[in-house]
């Protein structure tokens, strides 16, 4: 089985662990009901010690209750190759979390946003070999992608900004991942006219939209638990899909990928 190398080997993770007023977050999604803390954890443990398992080193910074949204690390910082960008989120709730993760990134080259007027979630950005996807959300604007796409052009001076126009999901990521190279998986939720004749895009049937949000990390891929289509398309990309039980995070919202930051 092909590996695919989507951005680059990671060997580090970057968590948050959740705070007991974790209810307390943002989210769309009440009608699921109010997380379970306890059950929240044992799902988290799960997570960590899964990305163990696959040789990744991987730091836990403590909670901070002022920030019941602060364990989706993904949102406030966005790595890419030895350069860590910091986001400030469109959510007032939110705009303060990636301070403190900072001093915890040795050895990467920190950037932040100049403009006053640029927002901004990781969970909007979405790298696709020498392109960045950037949706246009409540949490992000274009002077947000901008000011990204400056950024990383001090990595990769060729990569190209495409900012994506979208509706019917909280971030681009929660409704578009890349399973393969230009192999693209999707929620039909999402709704957008941005052009993707250049990737190969799997529609998922709506009732496992939610699970849309893969993780690739080296050899592996990580999915929600429960969800045959995407395990099937999984299965078909990597010989290891591991699967991951999600429902107390997607009772606020989050996917896989908002739980953690891979470089
Ligand atoms: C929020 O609304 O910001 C959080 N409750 C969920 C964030 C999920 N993050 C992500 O999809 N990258």
């Amino acid at each position: 089985m092909p590996h695919h190398p989507l951005l680059a080997d990671f060997t580090k993770i970057l968590a948050r662990r959740p705070s007991p007023n974790l209810a307390d977050g943002l989210t769309t999604s009440s009608h699921l009901g109010v997380p379970d803390y306890a059950l929240a954890m044992r799902q988290y443990e799960n997570y960590l010690q899964a990305l163990r398992d696959a040789g990744l080193e991987v730091t836990v910074l403590d909670y901070d209750s002022r920030f019941p949204d602060g364990h989706f690390v993904e949102d406030p910082v966005i790595i890419f190759h030895e350069m860590a960008f910091l986001c400030r989120s469109g959510a007032l709730s939110r705009r303060h979390e990636g301070e403190s993760i900072l001093p915890h990134l040795a050895g990467l080259r920190i950037e932040r946003m100049e403009d006053n007027f640029a927002y901004m979630d990781g969970g909007d950005v979405l790298f696709c070999g020498d392109r960045v996807l950037v949706g246009m959300s409540e949490r992000t604007n274009r002077a947000g992608a901008e000011a990204l796409h400056k950024a990383l052009k001090t990595v990769q001076p060729n990569i190209r900004l495409d900012c994506v126009e979208f509706t019917g999901v909280l971030h681009l990521k929660s409704g578009i991942t890349e399973v393969a190279p230009n192999v693209l998986v999707h929620d039909p939720a999402l709704k957008t006219n941005y052009d993707f004749s250049w990737a190969k895009l799997i529609t998922l049937p709506a009732e496992e939209g939610y699970a849309a949000d893969l993780m690739p990390i080296n050899d592996s891929v990580f999915i929600v638990k429960g969800f045959p289509t995407v395990k099937a398309i999984a299965e078909s990309h990597y010989t290891k899909v591991i699967e991951l039980d999600m429902s107390e995070f997607r009772k606020m919202d989050g996917g896989l990928t908002c739980l953690s930051l891979r470089y």
